[in-house]
């Protein structure tokens, strides 16, 4: 299954380019179970601090939109609860690194979200000479999660946010293999817990003084 998809994405594109440096920039990581907010806080933050969000729930599903291998592929996993493969995000956030040498930052969104995922998303930013900054963790309860994703599936179209087993699913997956994410980075003291319940703006200006005090440092 994997190979498969690594075949579909280096065929359309994977692209090599030479790495440029920009010493200055400001990456984040926000950090959370689905539903925690992460898409909905993202917005209001690449707003106001002029980061590229690189979102790879939003790349996989304009892969799915596209009626494209990778994204019919992706679509069977997603509409389970699981995760795609490592190799086939990772080749979408090098290729979206590469095509943003102007950026100020990244805001990445839903990424990483294994350990491998980490690992890998070090040894990009390594290459221009950057790091994460920080891990912005929002903290939401269960049954709070399975209420909003319910709820925005009566809206969104999204098929993994019509059922309540898929959607228990997505958050087991995110215990068994995306909580191994903020281990990582606690190891280098850069992931700070956020209370994600509340009104987006309560959240977004908790989120907001947390990143003035990295970004002032
Ligand atoms: P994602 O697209 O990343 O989305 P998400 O986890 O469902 O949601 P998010 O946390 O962004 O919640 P949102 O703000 O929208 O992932 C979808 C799937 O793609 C994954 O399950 C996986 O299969 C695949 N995938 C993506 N990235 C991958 C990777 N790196 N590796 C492998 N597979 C990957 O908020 C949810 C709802 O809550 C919205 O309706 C919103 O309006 C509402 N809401 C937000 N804040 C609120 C608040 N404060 N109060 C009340 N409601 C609120």
């Amino acid at each position: 299954m994997a190979s498969k998809f690594v075949n579909g994405i280096l065929g359309s594109s994977f692209i090599f380019v030479s790495f440029q440096s920009f010493k200055e920039m400001f990456n984040l990581i926000l950090f959370g179970p689905p539903g925690s907010g992460k898409g909905t806080q993202s917005e209001k933050l690449m707003e106001k601090y002029g980061l590229k969000h690189l979102s790879t729930g939003d790349l996989l599903r304009s892969e799915i939109a596209n009626k494209t291998v990778l994204g019919l592929e992706a679509k069977k996993l997603m509409d389970q609860g699981q995760l795609v493969p490592d190799e086939v995000v990772i080749g979408m956030i090098q290729s979206a690194l590469a095509n943003h040498p102007e950026a100020r930052g990244f805001l990445f969104d839903g990424f990483p979200r294994t350990k491998a995922q980490s690992e890998a998303l070090d040894n990009l930013l390594s290459k221009y000479n950057a790091a994460i900054n920080v891990v912005l963790a929002l903290n939401v309860s269960e049954e709070e999660l399975v209420k909003r994703l319910l709820n925005r599936g009566l809206t969104s179209g999204r098929s993994d946010d019509s059922k309540e087993d898929v959607i228990r699913a997505r958050i087991a997956e995110y215990h068994n293999k995306t909580a191994a994410v903020a281990d990582h980075y606690r190891k280098f003291d850069k992931v700070v817990l956020v209370h994600g319940e509340g009104t987006v703006d309560d959240i977004f200006g908790a989120l907001s003084a947390e990143i003035d005090k990295r970004s002032a440092a």
